[in-house]
């Protein structure tokens, strides 16, 4: 099983939820320049990591759904984040909220040359996507008091997706200064053994 990533990705979000599994896998680096390239479409054709490319070469794409391939093909390590159905409904709606407007929110922001052209433009683009991943993440901040994992269960596959936009709110002017909530659990996750070594194997540790 390998992995597709590039350093500052999303991919860090699959990559810690295999360490919390102890799965046997393997990483293959690669540019983001690269993502468009005709060899990667083909595993990928949105041209985006994560990639999970399994040992029979079928590639499981797209964050929550490698996140969830991950939950289920290692059920003992627990990260489906509970039985019940209210549960699964949680999950299913944390992971929505982040793929959909959370991660989406930071995408004009890190990649705002897809977004205008001209320097004002642009600025402009990057201020209105720090002031949506604002209110987005408030969100999550308010969710997280008193708790220590995103599900009262214990940790699942939703806290890897977190602590990635942990990392990338870290790029922003006001870093994580107004979330408090968010603060204290990116510390916790660095914290974590299975979190240090994805962060080292990515050289960003
Ligand atoms: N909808 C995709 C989004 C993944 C995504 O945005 N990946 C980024 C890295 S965080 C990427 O590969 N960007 C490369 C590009 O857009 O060229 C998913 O859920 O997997």
């Amino acid at each position: 099983m390998k992995l597709h990533y590039f350093q500052g990705s999303c991919a860090l979000a699959p990559h810690i939820a295999l360490e919390w599994a102890g799965a046997d896998y393997v990483l293959s680096e690669m540019k983001r320049s690269e993502t468009r390239a005709p060899e990667f479409l083909k595993k990928n054709p949105a041209g985006k990591v994560p990639v999970l490319e399994l040992d029979d070469g079928r590639c499981v794409t797209q964050v929550n759904a490698v996140l969830q391939y991950i939950a289920e093909t290692w059920p003992e390590a627990g990260l489906g984040g509970g039985g019940s159905g209210e549960a699964r409904g949680a999950m299913q709606r944390w992971l929505s909220h982040f793929n959909g407007d959370v991660h989406t929110g930071f995408t004009p922001y890190f990649m705002t040359h897809r977004f205008a052209d001209s320097d004002g433009a642009r600025a402009e683009v990057k201020a209105h996507a720090a002031g949506e991943v604002a209110f987005q993440l408030k969100i999550i901040d308010r969710h997280m008091a008193g708790r220590d994992w995103m599900m009262g269960a214990g940790r699942s596959i939703l806290d890897p997706y977190l602590f990635v936009f942990t990392v990338w709110a870290g790029f922003m002017p006001d870093r994580l200064n107004e979330f408090p909530n968010l603060k204290a659990f990116s510390k916790r996750m660095k914290d974590d053994p299975g979190v240090g070594n994805a962060l080292r194997m990515q050289g960003m540790a």
